[in-house]
C-alpha cells in the first residue's frame, strides 16, 4: 500500500528525475520486501546484473565496507568482483557527516551506495543484499532507496552468563544481527551462575567464577584477547558492544570467587540454579569499590563505545537505601573511567546521572517512576519483557524459554510503537529498543536462532523504520520473504504459524 502511495505521489509531483516506470511485479516485491522497511523506495525500469566482469569501487573511508560486500557477493555468485580504484560498477561512497542513513541507486549500468558515514554505507549494503536474489541470475531490479534509522540504539542482548557461548557462536549471532541493521550488542557477562570475562587484577572471577553454568553445564570465559576479537568483529559490522557486569545483585559468581567480597568474609558455593535476587555485593565494605574500580577500569579499556552496563536489576538482597547509595557511587566510578552508564530501569530509584540510560524491562507501559525520570531527562532504551524478551516462549508448546512475562508471538514483538509506548515519557527520551535473550534454557546457536528468529527482525524494524511504515499485514509478508535467506544461512528459525512462509 505504502509503495503505491509513494509511486503515486511521485507521478503527481511530476518527478522528472526518473521516469516512474510501471514497475514489474518482481522489482516491486524486491523493493517493498526490504526489512527493516526503508524511509522511501522507488522502482525504476531495467535491472543491474552482477556478472564475471562486475567491479566494486570504494571511495575514501569505504574500503572496509567494500571488502565486506565483495566477500559476500564473491561467496554467493562465485565471480571475482575485484575492488578497483576508479568508479566501479558497484560504487561505494562516504561523503562525511553524522547520519547513519544512505542512498542506494540501481540502474541497468551501475549500483551506487552513498552515505555520510561508513555505518550508513554498511546499512545500505544490507539493503542491497536483500535486493540480490538468493539464486542466479544475480539480477537486481533498478530502483532507488533513501533511508535512515528512526532510533540510534537498535540493540540485541545475549546472556553469556547463564550459559557460556564461544567467540564463534557470538560472531555468528553478530552476523545475523547485522542483516537487520542492529547496531548494539549488549553482552550480559556476569551473573550468579558465571563470570565470563577475564579481569587480570581479579583472575579467579573467570577461572573459578566462570567454571560453571546453569544446570551444571560447561562453563567458560573470554580471555581479554578473545573479548577484543568479539569487539573488533562487531565493530567491523558497525555493531558496538556494551558489556554488562550486573550489580549489586546477580553476583554469586563473584562472591564465590573472593571471600573478601562477602560481608561475612565467607564465600558461598558456586550456583547452577535459576533463582534470582538472592545475592548482593557488600555495599558497606570499601573492598567492594576497589574491586569495582578494577573491574570497570579493565572493562572500559576493552570498550570502544561510550557505554558500560552496570545492571541494577532484582537487587532483592540489597536494602533500598544501600541500593541508592551503591548505584550513585558506581555511576561515579564509571564516569571516572570515561564511560557512560546503561542500567536496568531500577536505576531511576537512585539518582541517574544526566548521561545515564535506563533500560526498561517492565511488563506494563505505565510506570510513573520511569516516566518521571524520562520527563526529567533520563534517556530510555525499551526492552519490555512481555514484548521484546526473546527468551519468552512463543506459545505453551515452545520447548525452550520461559513464560513469566507471558507468551510472545511475532505479532506481539511487532505490535507496538516504541515512540509512544511508555505513558508519560516524552518521545525525545526514547533512545531506541533492545531485544534481550536470557539463556537459562538456551545452550546452542540453534537454540539462540529458534528464539531470535523471527522476533529479532521485528524488534529491529521497530528500531529502524519510520512509524508510518508500521503495518502488520505488510510486515508478515516481508518477514516471510526472509525465510529463503535464513534457510540458505542455516538459521534455525521458528516457523511461526502467524507468517505465510514460502514453501
Ligand atoms: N529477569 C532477570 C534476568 C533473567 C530474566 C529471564 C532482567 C533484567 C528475568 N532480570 O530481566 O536475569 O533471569 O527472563
Amino acid at each position: 500500500m505504502r509503495f503505491r502511495l509513494v509511486a503515486a505521489a511521485l507521478i503527481t509531483a511530476g518527478a522528472s528525475v526518473f521516469a516512474v516506470a510501471t514497475p514489474t511485479a518482481a522489482a516491486g516485491t524486491a523493493y517493498t520486501g526490504i526489512l527493516p522497511a526503508p524511509v522511501s523506495v522507488r522502482v525504476e525500469r531495467g535491472a543491474f546484473t552482477i556478472d564475471r566482469h562486475t567491479t566494486i569501487s570504494a571511495g575514501p573511508g569505504a574500503d572496509g565496507v567494500a571488502g565486506y560486500l565483495a566477500g559476500l557477493l564473491r561467496r554467493s555468485t562465485g565471480y571475482p568482483l575485484p575492488i578497483v580504484r576508479g568508479p566501479g560498477d558497484i560504487a561505494l561512497t562516504v561523503t562525511g557527516g553524522s547520519s547513519e542513513g544512505y542512498q542506494l541507486d540501481v540502474s541497468s549500468r551501475a549500483v551506487t551506495i552513498s552515505a555520510e558515514r561508513a555505518a550508513g554505507l554498511f546499512a545500505g549494503v544490507q539493503t542491497l543484499r536483500q535486493l540480490v536474489p538468493v539464486t542466479r541470475p544475480w539480477t537486481v531490479p533498478a530502483g532507488h532507496v533513501s533511508d535512515a534509522p528512526r532510533f540510534g540504539h537498535r540493540g540485541a542482548m545475549l546472556d553469556v552468563a547463564r550459559h557460556f557461548f564461544t567467540v564463534a557462536q557470538v560472531e555468528r549471532y553478530i552476523d545475523q544481527l547485522a542483516q537487520y541493521k542492529i547496531n548494539v550488542l549488549h553482552l550480559h557477562l556476569a551473573d550468579d551462575q558465571g563470570w565470563r570475562i577475564m579481569i587480570n587484577s581479579w583472575p579467579r572471577l573467570a577461572t573459578y567464577g566462570g567454571s560453571t553454568a546453569v544446570g551444571g553445564d560447561p562453563g567458560g570465559y573470554y580471555t581479554q584477547a578473545q573479548y577484543r576479537e568479539i569487539v573488533a568483529y562487531a565493530a567491523s559490522r558497525y555493531i558496538t558492544v556494551v558489556p554488562e557486569i550486573d550489580m549489586p545483585g546477580h553476583v554469586n559468581a563473584a562472591l564465590a570467587s573472593y571471600p573478601e567480597l562477602n560481608c561475612d568474609g565467607v564465600a558461598p558455593p558456586l550456583y547452577t540454579g535459576t533463582d534470582v535476587g538472592f545475592s548482593s555485593l557488600c555495599v558497606g565494605k570499601e573492598v567492594t569499590y576497589r574491586f569495582l574500580d578494577d573491574v570497570i577500569r579493565e572493562l572500559a579499556a576493552l570498550t570502544l563505545g561510550p557505554y558500560l552496563h552496570i545492571g541494577g536489576d532484582e537487587a532483592h538482597a540489597t536494602s533500598q537505601a544501600d541500593y541508592v547509595a551503591f548505584m550513585n557511587r558506581v555511576q561515579g566510578i564509571v564516569a571516572a573511567h570515561g564511560k557512560r552508564v546503561l542500567a536496568w530501569h531500577q536505576v531511576v530509584s537512585a539518582t541517574p546521572r544526566p548521561t545515564t540510560l535506563a533500560q526498561y524491562w517492565d511488563t506494563t507501559n505505565d510506570n510513573p517512576q520511569v516516566a518521571a525520570a524520562a520527563a526529567n531527562g533520563t534517556g530510555v532504551v525499551l526492552s519490555p519483557a512481555n514484548l521484546a524478551y526473546l527468551d519468552m516462549k512463543y506459545d505453551p508448546a515452545t520447548p525452550l524459554g520461559q513464560d513469566w512475562a507471558g507468551l510472545v508471538e511475532v505479532s506481539d514483538a511487532y505490535g507496538w510503537d516504541p515512540g509512544t509506548y511508555l505513558v508519560g515519557a516524552p518521545p525525545a527520551a526514547i533512545r531506541g529498543v533492545e531485544a534481550p535473550l536470557w539463556t537459562e534454557t538456551i545452550r546452542t546457536s540453534a537454540d539462540i536462532e529458534y528464539m531470535a528468529f523471527p522476533r529479532l527482525p521485528a524488534i529491529a524494524e521497530l528500531g529502524w523504520s519510520p512509524a508510518a511504515t508500521h503495518d502488520w499485514p505488510a510486515f508478515r509478508r516481508r518477514l516471510a520473504a526472509q525465510a529463503p535467506r535464513w534457510r540458505a544461512q542455516g538459521i534455525n528459525f521458528y516457523p511461526s504459524p502467524q507468517i505465510p512462509w514460502p514453501a
